[in-house]
């Protein structure tokens, strides 16, 4: 059985809905009750897929402006960063990349559009086309359409994340985050995360 550890931060602009992803993702359902979240939270996803275990550490971001400045330190060493936005606004996005490529070459990035159910069906097959291309313009390949309402496009996004992991990371890579420990405590937990 292999074994792989990687570091996964979830980032975006504030009620993108980083922390229901995060929270459907764990225990395959929806929290209604979810509250923005302070500085950042820690949750462990394990997930096996024969022959393999993976140990995803999830950091689930803050998305006010406010801890805008603590980011760099928890993207630091990520090996993937979902980038969540429910609106396609290019600045916003570009915003938040400059976190990552800062100090993260290496960081794979995935995008996700988060609360898909929200798209109406007239604008859905617009909204999905204009996103992808926008996303290609940009440099990112494929956009991932999620809800975590509904679950919709939640195990192709882990089959992805899981896809990346086979191909470019080594079994049980450790990884550094001392730095993590400047932080203090109370600024690392989220009221809002009930994983
Ligand atoms: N309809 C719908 N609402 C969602 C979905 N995901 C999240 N929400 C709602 O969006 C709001 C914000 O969700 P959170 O997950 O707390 O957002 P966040 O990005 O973690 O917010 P911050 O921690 O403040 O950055 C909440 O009212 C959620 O119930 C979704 O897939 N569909
Ligand atoms: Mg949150």
């Amino acid at each position: 059985m292999n074994t792989k550890t990687i570091k996964l931060v979830i980032i975006g602009s504030i009620n993108t809905g980083k922390t229901s992803l995060i929270y459907r993702l764990k225990n395959n359902s929806f929290n209604t009750h979810t509250e923005n979240t302070i500085g950042a939270a820690f949750t462990k996803l394990i997930h096996t897929h024969n022959p393999s275990t993976y140990n995803i550490e999830c950091w689930d971001t803050a998305g006010s402006e406010r801890y805008a400045p603590l980011l760099p330190l928890y993207v630091r060493g990520a090996h993937i960063v979902l980038l969540c936005y429910d609106n396609w606004n290019a600045n916003v996005i570009k915003d938040n990349l400059k976190y990552i490529h800062t100090n993260n070459t290496n960081t794979h990035v995935v995008m996700c559009r988060t609360k898909s159910d929200l798209i109406t069906p007239s604008t859905n097959d617009d909204v999905r086309s204009r996103d992808t291309i926008n996303a290609e313009l940009m440099g990112w390949g494929k956009v991932h359409f999620v809800s975590s309402k509904t679950g919709d496009g939640i195990s192709d996004l882990l089959n992805s994340v899981c896809n990346y992991i086979d191909e470019y990371i080594p079994n049980t890579t450790v990884h550094n985050t001392s730095h993590l420990s400047q932080l203090d405590n109370e600024k690392m937990k989220s009221k809002s995360c009930s994983c």
